[in-house]
């Protein structure tokens, strides 16, 4: 008997291509990949390297660009599965992102609002201030969003506070920000104590909150935001349920930090993600062995 093959899904990654850190659409791109889903990139800057404590880059803006690049995508009548939005290059692309996302919305199709723009208590700074209160306009629009702590704090316009947390703050901030819209909501950077880091799921449907933990590794590694939404994304569209989604990107970005702490890499470097994809394969069910 033949096997039904299904439809392939597909993203629109809305980032930044920075040359050098492994971030933004240099993960998300070989991650979505990996997991089988087209993914049909949107640069929003153009950069040498990220701007996370590495002085010195070149900064492409292209801004300019992208209301022409989608329409030409909707001239073709492409329709995706997800749109995937992370950093954005100014704060102009925040409303045309949000018309990107009018353009493309389909029922049932999927806005997956990564609000990148801050972290460890700070606004990027190169973002202007008034940056939080329109990323907290375009995560009106999403259905899921992936916020650090950090970012959850400027999203419902709270002081940041330094963990470890408890269950009643993690939880009062997943009631507020899905107030401002999203249905689902996956918080990153929860910890309870210094043993154990992972994030924390909200379904306002279902009311359900989950958690899923991995084991603490010191220190900052950078681009790991992007490492757990993109797998995150990838087992969400493969069928898992949301917080089985946030386990297992979970699991999968410790691997990476893992790795990229016993080899002693530079933090700023990004983490060594490609060699944890037959892993995440596998907890994926897209590879058996
Ligand atoms: O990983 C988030 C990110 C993405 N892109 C650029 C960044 C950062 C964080 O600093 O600088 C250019």
């Amino acid at each position: 008997m033949e096997k039904k093959v299904e439809r392939q899904k597909r993203v629109a990654a809305i980032h930044d291509i920075s040359g050098f850190g492994k971030c933004s659409l240099t993960v998300a791109l070989p991650i979505l990949s990996a997991a089988g889903i087209e993914t049909a990139v949107m640069p929003t800057a153009v950069l040498s390297t990220h701007t996370g404590g590495i002085s010195g880059y070149t900064y492409r803006d292209l801004t300019e660009d992208m209301t022409s690049f989608a329409g030409h995508w909707k001239s073709l009548d492409i329709k995706f599965d997800a749109l995937y939005s992370g950093f954005l290059g100014s704060f102009e692309q925040l409303n045309i992102v949000e018309k990107i996302f009018d353009c493309f919305r389909e029922t049932g199709n999927i806005v997956y609002v990564d609000p990148v723009m801050a972290d460890n208590g700070e606004l990027y700074k190169i973002f202007p201030q008034e940056f939080p209160s329109g990323m907290r306009k375009l995560c009106k629009k999403a259905d899921i969003v992936v916020p650090n702590i950090t970012e959850a704090a400027l999203l419902v316009d709270e002081p940041y506070r330094d963990g470890p947390y408890d269950k009643k703050y993690i939880e009062s901030l997943l009631v507020k920000i899905s107030d401002i819209g999203p249905e689902k909501i996956v918080l990153t950077g929860v910890f309870f104590d210094s043993k154990e880091l992972g994030a924390a799921t909200y379904d306002r449907t279902t009311g359900e909150i989950a958690y899923g933990f991995a084991n603490r590794i010191p220190g900052y590694f950078h681009g790991t935001g992007d490492v757990f939404g993109s797998a995150l994304l990838a087992a969400y569209l493969n069928g898992f349920d949301l917080k089985t989604s946030a386990q297992i990107a979970v699991r999968y970005t410790a691997a990476s930090i893992k790795r990229t702490f016993d080899a002693k890499t530079d933090i700023r470097f990004g983490v060594d993600f490609e060699r944890s994809i037959p892993s995440l394969l596998k907890d994926l069910n897209i590879i058996q062995v």
